[in-house]
């Protein structure tokens, strides 16, 4: 068995997609913990694991995994018992586009070196990230309808009934959606499959507040 390293953020949505996937498939790992809010992800040493300064980064026996999506499939790929993806080629695409939908259509748009250029104004940053959130569910949950139709994939979780990768996206970016007030009224496939989600326990373990770096003060 493998030795894993999970350095790791509390807050980080990325970070919180891989605790979900490592969660999954019942992997032990150590966290090591790096305070994105006071700059640690820049350090020349967490840099050299991580050269564009972001978490997570994950370890497998010293060595160095980054990109959360490559990360997951990296972890589907050593250990395919209860896998992340489905088999069928046609599911995996549709699979993935979910996936991808959060992790290039939302998330680059919310970390924190994209909202230090957008400046301190905290009205000005919400508004952006209820719009770009807003968007990319909305896209999230016309593909979770139209795979329902087409693909029988009729949940409750985002791709039927059994936990993918989508839904190890999906249930982080709910997570700031709600933190930032976006209204998911007009998502109830994406609420439905963020509770099937939230009620596993591993997924619960998983959440940012049950991490020993949570600061549930910090706004
Ligand atoms: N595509 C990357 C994105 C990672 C990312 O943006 N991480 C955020 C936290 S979720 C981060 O480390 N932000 C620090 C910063 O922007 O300085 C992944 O999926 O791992």
């Amino acid at each position: 068995m493998a030795t894993l390293t999970l350095h790791t953020y509390w807050r980080s949505s990325c970070s919180y997609r891989v605790r979900i996937a490592l969660g999954h498939k019942g992997l032990a790992y150590e966290p090591v913990y790096v305070n994105i809010l006071e700059g640690e992800q820049k350090s020349d040493a967490y840099r050299e694991k991580n050269p564009i300064g972001h978490v997570p980064t994950l370890t497998v026996d010293g060595v160095a995994y980054v990109e959360s999506v490559a990360i997951m499939e990296l972890l589907d790929d050593l250990y395919p018992e209860r896998p992340l993806l489905p088999k069928r080629p046609e599911d995996r695409a549709r699979v993935r586009a979910l996936v991808e939908t959060i992790n290039a259509g939302v998330q680059p748009l919310q970390n924190l070196a994209v909202l230090a250029k957008i400046g301190d104004d905290k009205e000005k940053r919400t508004e952006w990230l209820r719009f770009w959130m807003s968007r990319g569910l909305a896209a999230f949950e016309a593909l979770v309808a139209r795979f329902e139709s087409e693909a029988g994939a009729k949940g409750p979780f985002a791709f039927g009934d059994a936990l993918t990768m989508a839904d190890a996206c999906l249930v982080p970016q709910v997570y700031a959606a709600r933190r930032f007030g976006v209204d998911l009224t007009p998502f109830p496939r994406i609420v439905r499959a963020d509770a099937a989600a939230t009620a596993l326990a591993y997924v619960a373990s998983a959440r940012p507040e049950a991490q020993a770096d949570a600061k549930p003060d910090v706004k």
